[in-house]
């Protein structure tokens, strides 16, 4: 079967129902073209002028087939390597030239990374409430929907915002339009609270259903060991990002102190972010993604790396992760051995309707469906309606005015 293609052409779609997204559209001699997400959250327009400026016009005339290769190119090629921006364009296209290859052999991508591992990917959605009360009624109203695993947040008494508590009744979304908001933190606060938090939120809810948390960054790692030692009675089923994790080694100090598993890896833009974290076994989850870590190609090593070290995957789905993304995730963590579970933050109705998609939830997991490629497309006229909006994550800051981790 002759499979010589060659690209011929390729733009970015920038679009915001709702929130912003890029999208990177591929096509070739063959009439098959391929869909690639590079949204970063906050600094959209700079993986824009990326892609525009300095990658789409060495991809004309290449052979979407040589995915590794074109990785390289663009890896290597570039010099300047690794970086938020450099790896969300890099990841842009290659998930592009993954789902013109599923469509070029008229199969699903995850046939093509191995083949199905499992039947479906096992999820977990965000739940959030501005009290314990009011959380604990997002996970029931959660688990009503069929989620097998819930991630649970609330506010922090004390403190006017917490992270992933919402506004008034609007979903959660970070990204805020005009300057960056600026939000006050308190870890004495947060760590009395935590604790307590997850006590009657596992009384209320029982033992069954997965319990996760995001810490988002925020704690030294001492005070995430103490973290971690007094959720344990509760059995979550990660902490997430505990600290920042450029000082690997302080994963250690948390590792020497509690049982309570581990996960992170949303901001790492390659392997060798996490290699320290793998290879010590100071974390149980990866938590990198296909767009802000370069692309299938190179997240297929990571999970493979991370299965020699008993890491499993779990993939980061925030909803400034497109649909494209979602798809590709849900191709990769259905083909890897070492799935662990896939973060599900839905999407807006209309963001659904500019990204019209094959994969679906049912009764706590979700399956990439079986057309070929990913199974997502984009819907330009109506992206064409919605126009980029600036938008900024929120900053934070101690009560005594320090700048900290949002
Ligand atoms: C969060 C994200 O979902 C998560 O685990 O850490 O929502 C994160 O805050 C956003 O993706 C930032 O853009
Ligand atoms: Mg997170």
């Amino acid at each position: 079967m002759e499979l010589s293609m060659k690209i011929t052409g390729a733009r970015v779609i920038v679009t915001c129902p709702d929130r912003n997204f890029v999208t990177l559209r591929i096509e070739t001699d063959a009439g098959i073209y391929g869909l690639g997400d590079g949204t970063l959250n906050g600094r959209e327009m700079a993986v824009v002028a990326y892609l525009e400026e300095h990658v789409i016009p060495c991809l004309i005339g290449r052979d979407p087939f040589s995915t590794e290769d074109i990785w390289q190119y663009l890896y290597r090629g570039a010099y300047w390597r690794r970086g938020p921006v450099t790896m969300s364009a890099i990841g842009a296209v290659d998930v592009a030239l993954w789902d013109i290859k599923g469509k070029a052999l008229k199969t699903p991508v995850y046939n093509l990374l191995g083949g199905a591992s499992r039947q479906g990917c096992l999820v977990y959605c965000h739940a959030n409430g501005s009290d314990t009360a009011s959380a604990i009624d997002s996970v029931k109203k959660h688990i009503d929907l069929g989620y097998l695993a819930v991630r649970a947040q609330a506010g922090v008494p004390g403190l006017s915002s917490s992270y992933g508590v919402p506004k008034g009744n609007k979903s959660y979304e970070p990204a805020e339009r005009g300057l960056p908001a600026e939000s006050l933190w308190s870890t004495e606060k947060y760590l009395r609270f935590a604790p307590r938090m997850f006590e009657e939120v596992r009384k209320a809810v029982g033992e069954e259903v997965h319990l996760l948390h995001d810490v988002h960054h925020r704690l030294t790692p001492i005070e995430a060991a103490r973290l971690g030692k007094e959720l344990e009675p509760y059995d979550l089923f990660w902490m997430e990002d505990p600290v920042p994790a450029e000082l690997q080694e302080g994963f250690a100090l948390i590792r020497s102190h509690t049982t309570t598993p581990i996960a992170t890896g949303e901001v790492f833009n390659s392997l060798h972010d996490a290699h320290e974290l793998i290879r010590n076994q100071w974390i149980d989850y990866l938590r990198m993604t296909i767009v802000h870590g370069g692309g299938i190609t190179p997240l297929k090593k990571a999970a493979d790396f991370a299965a020699v070290y008993h890491v499993k995957t779990g993939f980061h789905g925030a909803t400034d992760l497109s649909p494209v993304t979602m798809a590709a995730a849900l191709h990769l963590g259905l083909a890897i051995n070492n799935f662990g579970i896939q973060e599900h933050m839905p999407h807006t109705d209309l963001t659904d309707r500019v990204f019209p998609h094959a994969y679906r939830f049912h009764a706590g997991y979700m399956y990439p469906g079986d057309e070929p490629g990913l199974g997502v497309d984009i819907d330009e006229a109506l992206a064409g309606t919605l126009p980029y909006q600036r938008a900024y994550l929120p900053v934070a800051r101690k009560l005594d005015g320090t700048l900290t981790d949002w």
